[in-house]
């Protein structure tokens, strides 16, 4: 791994562009090899067919044309792994950050100037999100969905300024601006969202407001024992986002399980039909007292 990041010669990349571990990873990376690199920033859902190929995959699904070194935490990847030359693939990991991380400091000791980043990787990675981490993670998905390219400025500020606490994420300055766009278009409605006061259950079909929204929206989750945030995909296709509590009769699994999507037991997802809203309503509606809101 270190043999081939540390040689000259170019050297390409993918990196999930969704979230702080994705970028960081990939700044890292470019710690290492900061000449001929070149970062693809993309998606799961992007990269799973893909017939292109990669030398380094980060946090991410390796994709169909193959890579030579693939470093991530995600176990449902496992079963991926004979696309992958060399696979750095351990889901007890609470980052890809942290792995390669680990994997570079034996190495190259200077990595070790940024090991409070990756504490901070760690915490938002495993859904410890704030106000402000959850900010950066909305702004970081408004511009993967219109810019995309401007995140190698992000991974390069990540670098130059490396964020220890969530306040200092949203002030670097590949991000402030995207920060403040968002404060003034959302923020009193975003205030509003935050401000219920909670209960058994809520679902939040999301059609005002911008998806990449969401991860501020679902702050709200933890005044419910279980909640939802739905939104309208480009094709048509609803999301589903489901959180539940230890003390929620049904867990965000189960629902996303009957409506053909997985994930974690407290935090899963689903894509469905239009048509299944029905379905959604009933199944949470059998075992708990909801209320459906529309933004
Ligand atoms: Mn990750």
């Amino acid at each position: 791994m270190f043999e081939l990041v540390s040689k000259g010669g170019r050297l390409k990349v993918a990196s999930h562009g969704e979230d702080l571990d994705g970028l960081f990873s990939a700044s890292l990376i470019a710690l290492i090899h900061p000449e001929d690199l070149e970062i693809y920033f993309t998606a799961p859902y992007e990269i799973r067919e893909s017939l292109e190929s990669f030398d380094i995959v980060l946090d991410l699904p390796p994709p169909r044309g193959g890579t030579r070194i693939l470093v991530d935490h995600h176990e449902s990847n496992l079963a991926l792994l004979n696309r992958v030359k060399t696979a750095f693939l351990r889901p007890e990991y609470p980052s890809t950050a942290r792995l390669l991380y680990d994997i570079l400091r034996e190495w190259e000791p200077q990595v070790e100037d940024f090991s409070r980043t990756v504490d901070l990787v760690d915490q938002t990675d495993t859904g410890n999100l704030d106000l402000f981490s959850a900010l950066f993670t909305a702004a970081i998905r408004k511009i993967f969905k219109r810019k995309r390219s401007d995140l190698v400025k992000v991974a390069r500020d990540l670098l130059l300024h490396p964020p220890t606490t969530s306040d200092e994420l949203i002030n670097l300055p590949a991000v402030k601006r995207e920060v403040d766009l968002i404060e003034r278009e959302y923020g009193d409605r975003l205030r509003e969202l935050l401000s219920l006061e909670g209960g058994e259950a809520l679902l939040v079909r999301i059609e005002s407001l911008p998806s990449y929204l969401v991860p501020v929206i679902q702050l709200a989750a933890r005044r419910y024992r279980f909640f939802g945030t739905i939104t309208t995909g480009s094709d048509g296709a609803l999301r589903l986002s489901l959180r539940s509590r230890e003390d929620s009769p049904l867990s965000a699994l189960e629902v996303a399980e009957r409506l053909g999507g997985g994930g974690h037991r407290n935090a899963a997802g689903a894509l469905i039909m239009p048509s299944r809203m029905e379905d959604l309503l009933a199944i949470v509606g059998s075992r708990m007292e909801f209320e459906l809101i529309t933004v």
